[in-house]
């Protein structure tokens, strides 16, 4: 394996993974990366701007996507995944099928970020046990087509802790090891907008569950009243990227793990600020210090 692992329990500062949606159809980036070399430009331009991490994805996910096929996915994500991880940086792949993990993880991939949380595909954790790398198990209920009639909770924020403690279990069952993993609330999945917010506000809870947690709420649906002021049109998902980086401070000062953003450049001084601000509550003896932890 080439891959060198990426350990979940020494991150000092809140990881912000720079999202690299290699698809056509993506909600927010319009397709414009769609092609290899603007994609690995795109890679170099998200590590200037300050990306610990960057996350590769073939398929979107937006309410109402298509699935690719897996070819096209495998065709969409090797190339950039294997000259990423050849450059030197930490390269997650944004997938929910075990093969193109596996293809992903032999090119040089640390992360799998599996949207499903190993739901979408049988191959998916014993292949990350088998494999051994940081795994992100996200909270999911349903394929994009159909992810939206299913909003129903008794209690959104037990539900989810539920659901994510019984993904833990199937994982920890195959043999992945805990110190692997990270889990997600799935902001904006089977979700609608009072319902990520009530997630959002639940982070201590989430981080209860005893993992480190990613946050995305990067250009989301739910952040369009937060940005609706100024010249903003927050029907835009790029007009929504300083709600998202106001996000990514309160989600580091309350200790997340990771923020997973399009536009790099506020979440990582909104990291930075908050290790910063974290280490004088530590001082103080108001949070643990490191992220990840409360
Ligand atoms: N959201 C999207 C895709 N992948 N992965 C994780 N771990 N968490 C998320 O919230 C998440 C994800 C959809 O957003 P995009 O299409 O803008 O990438």
């Amino acid at each position: 394996m080439i891959a060198t692992q990426l350990s979940t329990d020494t991150a000092q500062r809140c990881q912000v993974m720079g999202i690299i949606n290699v698809t056509p159809d993506s909600f927010s980036d319009g397709g414009r990366f769609h092609d290899v070399d603007a994609a690995v430009r795109r890679g170099h331009e998200l590590i200037r701007e300050g990306a610990d991490i960057l996350d590769v994805g073939g398929e979107s996910t937006r309410p109402g996507a298509q699935r690719v096929s897996e070819t096209e996915e495998l065709a969409r994500v090797i190339p950039v995944v294997e000259a990423l991880a050849r450059g030197g940086f930490s390269v997650s792949v944004d997938t929910m099928r075990a093969s193109v993990a596996r293809q992903a993880v032999a090119a040089g991939a640390v992360i799998v970020n599996d949207v499903s949380g190993g739901l979408a595909d049988p191959e998916m954790l014993p292949f990350l046990a088998e494999a051994d790398v940081t795994c992100v198990l996200m909270h999911w209920r349903a394929h994009s087509t159909r992810m939206d009639d299913f909003c129903f909770y008794d209690s959104v924020v037990d539900d989810v802790c539920a659901e994510l403690r019984g993904r833990v279990e199937s994982a920890l069952a195959v043999g992945v090891r805990p110190e692997r993993i990270v889990l997600d609330p799935g902001l904006g999945f089977a979700k609608n907008v009072s319902q990520s917010w009530e997630l959002l506000s639940a982070l201590p809870r989430l981080q209860d569950l005893g993992f480190p947690v990613l946050v995305g709420a990067s250009r989301k649906r739910f952040l369009a009243e937060a940005a609706a002021y100024g010249r903003r049109d927050p029907d835009v998902p790029a007009d929504r990227d300083e709600a998202s980086d106001a996000v990514a401070a309160v989600a580091a000062v309350g200790g997340a793990w990771g923020v997973r953003v399009h536009s790099v450049s506020g979440a990582a001084a909104a990291s930075r600020v908050a290790a910063r601000l974290r280490g004088s509550m530590a001082a103080t003896g108001l949070v643990g210090a490191r992220a990840g932890e409360r």
